[in-house]
């Protein structure tokens, strides 16, 4: 048995070989039926013809529909008109699992191929999109053992809000309220003390009303954490990170980033350093575009749109007003109306993909931001404790994977990059 992928070369013509997945498209004509045939790899051109496959093959070839089942023996062949530039000659055509008449054909509307989402998941967009992601994160976990960082397991189910309060899911747990994580850092930040760097990869959950193309209620989310490291080696972080994993993906995944039209070289030419822009400049490149912004305006799609078109690098935007950012960032010594913290918006558009920041270590001004927002203190009792112990410089960031392959494989919309999108329309299938 080999994978569709490695049939298709001049060293496998000639030879036989097993290939086995799902019918793609098919036609007949004359003697001879077409079958296009897919696996996780790749499709290839299956010809079952009459007289040299036994004649029960060649009537199941005949009959069989697409996304059905099959595992064929054939000769693989060169030939120009087949996608690819090679065929397999059938000598064997079994039909594993027949399919009813399969519910997707060509043009569908978008609503219901959410509804038919555990099908569709099966197009080779979706396919290469899952590939990619792969490929991401495996750079990322790549990058994290080569610089001594622990993978750690924060818990999802919580009693505090880690970003918008208002944006919590709640449950109930046993007798009482619980929340949905939308955050790791918080236990994160605990963890530095026990493993120095850390990361994790959790889902996280965001009640967002507002139907946008950028914002899931839950979304896979990249977090680490690091003692010692202040906000500038926090961003180092961010772009070695960010570039690893993009040159993974270049190294991995060429057909199907291809296949999103998307030049591998693009993302190999994104090296660190990437270009900081401090919040005020920001906000004078938006007005010197004639938008209707000034300082303390906070930045939606529109505004990072126009930050990001022109450019083909990621970008941070550093030192946000303090009023734009939740309590437990560093104030900025350099402008107290800020904090130390930055954005990573990709290029072309797309926008944030990284929030990140130097923790504030002073629990007074932590306690007295908690009371500015109505915060119960005994519910961070436990976060105020890590303070008290041993406090040490440290900084983290929390990187959105579907954000990202968004940006890599040049998608409208979120919803494309995760196989179940969860909107606040739609938990089915
Ligand atoms: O709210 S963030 O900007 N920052 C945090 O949650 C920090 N507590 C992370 C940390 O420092 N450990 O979210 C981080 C990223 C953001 O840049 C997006 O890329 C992504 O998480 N994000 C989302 N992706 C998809 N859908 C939604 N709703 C969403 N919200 C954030």
């Amino acid at each position: 048995m080999v994978a569709i992928r490695d049939a298709l070369s001049k060293d496998m013509v000639g030879k036989t070989v097993q290939v086995r997945g799902w019918i793609y498209r098919t036609r007949s004509s004359g003697g001879i039926v077409f079958a296009v045939l897919r696996d996780s790899t790749g499709i290839v051109q299956v010809t079952v013809k009459k007289g040299v496959a036994p004649e029960p093959d060649f009537i199941a070839a005949t009959n069989t529909g697409i996304e059905s089942s099959v595992i064929i023996e054939g000769t693989v062949a060169e030939d120009k008109r087949a996608p690819g530039g090679y065929e397999v000659r059938a000598s064997k055509f079994t039909l594993v699992g027949p399919a009813e008449p399969f519910p997707i054909t060509e043009y569908q509307s978008t609503e219901l191929l959410l509804d038919l989402r555990h099908l569709w998941i099966r197009s080779r967009e979706q396919t290469a999109a899952m590939r990619i992601k792969d490929s991401l994160l495996m750079g990322a976990r790549e990058w994290f053992h080569k610089n001594d960082y622990v993978e750690v397991n924060p818990p999802i189910i919580t009693g505090v809000a880690a970003e918008d309060s208002t944006q919590l899911f709640q449950i109930k747990y046993f007798d009482r309220m619980a929340y949905l994580s939308q955050s790791a850092q918080f236990y994160l930040e605990s963890l530095i003390y026990s493993c120095d760097k850390v990361f994790s990869l959790t889902p996280s959950f965001r009640a967002e009303k507002s139907r946008t193309p950028r914002h899931l209620a839950e979304f896979w989310h990249l977090e680490m954490e690091a003692a010692w490291v202040d906000n500038d080696e926090n961003m180092k972080v961010q772009e070695e990170l960010v570039t690893a994993m993009l040159h993974r993906a270049a190294d991995d995944c060429r057909p199907e980033l291809e296949l999103f039209k998307r030049d591998p070289a693009d993302l190999r030419r994104v090296v660190p350093p990437f270009d900081r822009i401090p919040y005020g400049e920001a906000i004078e490149r938006l007005q010197a575009k004639g938008l209707d912004v000034s300082w303390g305006s906070d930045f939606g799609a529109v505004e990072e749109r126009e930050l990001t078109k022109d450019s083909g690098l990621p970008m941070f935007i550093m030192n946000y007003p303090k009023e734009l950012k939740p309590f437990y960032m560093k104030e900025n010594s350099d402008d107290p109306r800020t904090y130390k913290n930055t954005d990573l918006l990709a290029p072309e558009g797309f926008g944030e993909i990284i929030g990140g920041s130097e923790r504030e270590t002073d629990n007074a001004l932590l306690i007295e931001r908690l009371k500015d927002k109505g915060e119960s203190l005994d519910k961070y009792s436990w976060y105020l404790d890590l303070r008290r112990y041993g406090s040490v410089p440290h900084s983290g960031f929390g990187l959105g994977v579907e954000r990202f392959l968004t940006w890599v494989c040049k998608m409208d919309h979120i919803r494309d990059a995760i196989p179940y999108p969860r909107t606040v329309s739609r938990v089915f299938p």
